[in-house]
């Protein structure tokens, strides 16, 4: 299957023959053998549509397919593959597909090896698999021929042909019976390719998915649509141009998706849901001549975006996008030179469409070598009599890239690899903020909470959250790992004590998470280092080898415990959660995520508060931003960093920089 996607490459990465050459020979003669965590290649994509077809869901009426991804095998049979050095049999594919039809999700479990239908049962529990771009499509056709949406426009002097329809998501608001349904907002083109910023206000319009009609409207006020000068966001310097310098050959192999680059050894999977995933990363011991496990599996597992306006045109605008969506569903080509840099590979992602066919992203993830001008370590010695002494490195690191464009923003997604064992992970925002058009022009006129900034005449950008919450499944040199909050405590030194002069100091008070409920954490109210040790595992000094966690900003969830989109991302009121491993616990809005109600996901399963000390355990991270809006994010903004690092703490003997030489 390699040597079917090797001239596809060749195609995207046309300044690349040399490493496409790499490529191709590498997937055509070594990487016979796959790794099990691959994602669903377009053949096998194409298998379940054919089985499905074949059986008797295959006669069922307006069989749609809602989400299609890899069954991962179970760890142990992974981990047994992976130390059997990929000779035992790999594991049994299997996919999850959700298919709904007549009305009713189905979640069928294939058996792509002997290739037949493993389990099929109609789920009858709360919220629905994610939208289809056909049913967004459709749904954001509707108003333009919708009578009284063509009164409203007339009465506002617009011209239905310059209107752009968007459909959002609507939550839950306690209903009892819902249905599958959007709201769709309208924006106004005419001399602007930025529907974003030209919002149509006042109307409401809901339409059900599964009838494919509007049946609610109303129009309750007429706003002014903000001007369309000065938004056109296209780089006004136009592409750039590629550079002339020799580039740099990467220092990394693709194997398939398994990627090697100095001492790190990982899997880099496409999934339709969680988009870009990291797996069985490994790092070499130079001391002990050997691969040690880090992180089996890393991916953002839900987004939470809560916009902070409750009027009724805008309260339901609480999005949690992976679940809904998707992020491998929202992934962007990438451009060359500006998403990914000159030296960057790509690999394409691959998913199932709704009729079940596969789907190609092209350009879906990049990986490049990173020589940002930063230090990997320095020093300089003067205290040697007569002579000077400095050495240090200059630091080379290895990312990869996915950006994900959820209709008005972009996530830019990045996992870094560092020489040091260091994983950086990092979130950049971009795109366009969420607008509503209003009769002010200047904060001056404001006398009412407008639930945001003006940021242009008649343009407000609301206030909201963005919340990204990562799964991070570390197995730090084996599976039995504890979660350990080493609390930074200041102590007094007694009053009595006349050898020291000093009153206090600092020192550590380490404690062992015992259950889940332990290891639930709020940053920012005591400073503690927060690491997963594997207590097994100790270093030639006796310290336990572990990975700590360095944190981002302190930003958790502002909402009431009782406010609806609250209830549904309850885990967003703590930023570290630790759960025991379940191959079944991923997602942590819940795997129905659309119109959910806060009866699946991580706040749950941690209710159960199972013992997590020298457990396989899984680190829930989520990088938070609360984003009151600037005029400098009009009318697009500039990329706004965050994320978070996993960094060796007495993992190694010592700095493993100066073992690689
Ligand atoms: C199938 O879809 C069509 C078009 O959307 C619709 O008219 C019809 O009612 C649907 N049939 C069923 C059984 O849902
Ligand atoms: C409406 O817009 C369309 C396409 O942009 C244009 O061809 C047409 O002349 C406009 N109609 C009016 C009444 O301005
Ligand atoms: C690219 O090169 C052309 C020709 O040398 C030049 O006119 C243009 O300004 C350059 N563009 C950028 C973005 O540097
Ligand atoms: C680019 O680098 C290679 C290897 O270092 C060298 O052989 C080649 O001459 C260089 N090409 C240019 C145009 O500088
Ligand atoms: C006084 O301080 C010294 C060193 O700082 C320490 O070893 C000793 O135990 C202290 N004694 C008391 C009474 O705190
Ligand atoms: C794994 O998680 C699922 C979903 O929360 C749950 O139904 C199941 O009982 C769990 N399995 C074990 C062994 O705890
Ligand atoms: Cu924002």
């Amino acid at each position: 299957m390699g040597c079917q996607q090797a001239p596809k490459l060749d195609r995207f990465c046309p300044s690349f023959h040399f490493l496409v050459l790499v490529f191709f020979i590498q997937w055509c003669f070594v990487s016979s053998l796959y790794h099990p965590l691959d994602p669903l290649s377009p053949v096998e994509i194409d298998q379940i549509r054919t089985i499905i077809q074949k059986s008797n869901l295959g006669s069922l009426p307006n069989l749609t397919y809602h989400s299609a991804d890899l069954e991962e095998p179970e760890k142990e049979d992974v981990l047994r593959w992976l130390s059997s050095s990929r000779e035992s049999s790999r594991p049994s594919r299997r996919a999850k597909v959700v298919v709904r039809a007549g009305g009713e999700t189905r979640e069928l479990i294939l058996d792509l090896t002997i290739g037949s239908i493993a389990s099929d049962q109609v789920y009858t529990g709360h919220g629905y698999p994610p939208l289809t771009f056909p049913e967004l499509f459709q749904a954001s056709k509707l108003p333009l021929q919708y009578p009284k949406f063509k009164e409203s426009l007339l009465r506002r002097g617009l011209n239905v042909s310059e209107v752009s329809c968007v459909p959002f998501t609507v939550g839950w608001y306690g209903e009892s019976v819902t249905k599958r349904s959007l709201r769709v907002a309208c924006f106004y083109r005419e001399g602007s390719v930025n529907v974003f910023v030209r919002p149509i206000e006042g109307i409401t319009l809901l339409v059900d998915v599964d009838a494919m009609k509007i049946t609610m409207y109303t129009d309750r006020f007429t706003a002014p649509v903000p001007k369309a000068e000065g938004t056109d966001f296209q780089s006004p310097m136009g592409k750039p141009n590629s550079s002339t310098f020799n580039v740099t050959k990467a220092g990394f192999t693709i194997d398939n998706h398994e990627v090697r680059w100095a001492n790190w050894i990982f899997h880099v999977g496409f999934d339709a849901r969680a988009g870009v995933t990291i797996s069985t990363a490994s790092i070499f011991d130079a001391t002990q001549k050997k691969f040690r496990r880090v992180l089996y599996r890393g991916h953002v597992s839900e987004t939470f975006v809560p916009y902070m306006d409750p009027t009724v045109e805008w309260y339901f605008r609480t999005f949690m996008d992976i679940g809904e969506f998707g992020f491998g569903r929202s992934a962007d080509t990438l451009q060359p030179l500006i998403d990914c840099p000159e030296n960057a590979a790509y690999m394409d992602g691959h998913m199932a469409g709704p009729d079940g066919q596969a789907q190609n992203v092209s350009r879906a993830i990049c990986i490049f070598e990173r020589h940002g001008g930063n230090v990997a370590w320095r020093h300089t010695e003067i205290n040697v009599p007569g002579k000077l002494i400095r050495g240090g490195e200059p630091e080379t690191t290895l990312v990869v890239r996915m950006i994900a464009t959820v209709g008005n923003y972009d996530y830019i997604l990045d996992w870094e690899f560092k020489k040091s064992g260091s994983i950086k992970v990092g979130v950049d925002l971009t795109g366009i903020p969420e607008m509503k058009g209003t009769a002010y022009t200047n904060t001056g006129q404001i006398t009412e909470n407008v639930y945001g900034t003006l940021v242009s005449e008649n343009t407000v950008a609301v206030n909201h959250d963005h919340f990204l919450t990562y799964y991070l499944d570390l197995d730090v040199d084996g599976d039995g790992n504890s979660f350990v909050k080493a609390k930074l405590q200041t102590a007094r030194v007694a009053q009595s004590n006349a050898s020291s002069p000093r009153k206090s100091y600092w020192t550590v008070v380490a404690e062992t998470a015992k259950t889940e409920a332990e290891a639930r954490v709020q940053l920012g109210l005591e400073p503690a280092e927060l690491v997963v040790v594997n207590p097994n595992k100790k270093t030639r000094l006796g310290n336990n080898v572990g990975y700590v966690l360095i944190s981002g900003k302190p930003v958790n969830s502002l909402l009431a415990d009782d406010d609806y989109p609250q209830i549904r991302a309850a885990y967003t009121k703590y930023q570290v959660w630790v759960t025991a491993y379940n191959k079944s616990e991923r997602w942590a809005g819940g795997f129905y995520t659309e119109g959910s109600r806060g009866d699946d996901g991580l706040a749950v399963w941690s209710q159960r508060n199972r013992a997590i000390e020298n457990k396989d355990i899984v680190l829930w991270y989520t990088v938070g931003f609360h984003h009151a809006p600037c005029q400098e994010d009009f009318p697009v903004m500039p990329t706004l960093h965050g994320g978070f690092e996993l960094r060796p703490a007495n993992y190694f003997e010592s700095n493993p920089l100066l073992k690689q030489k």
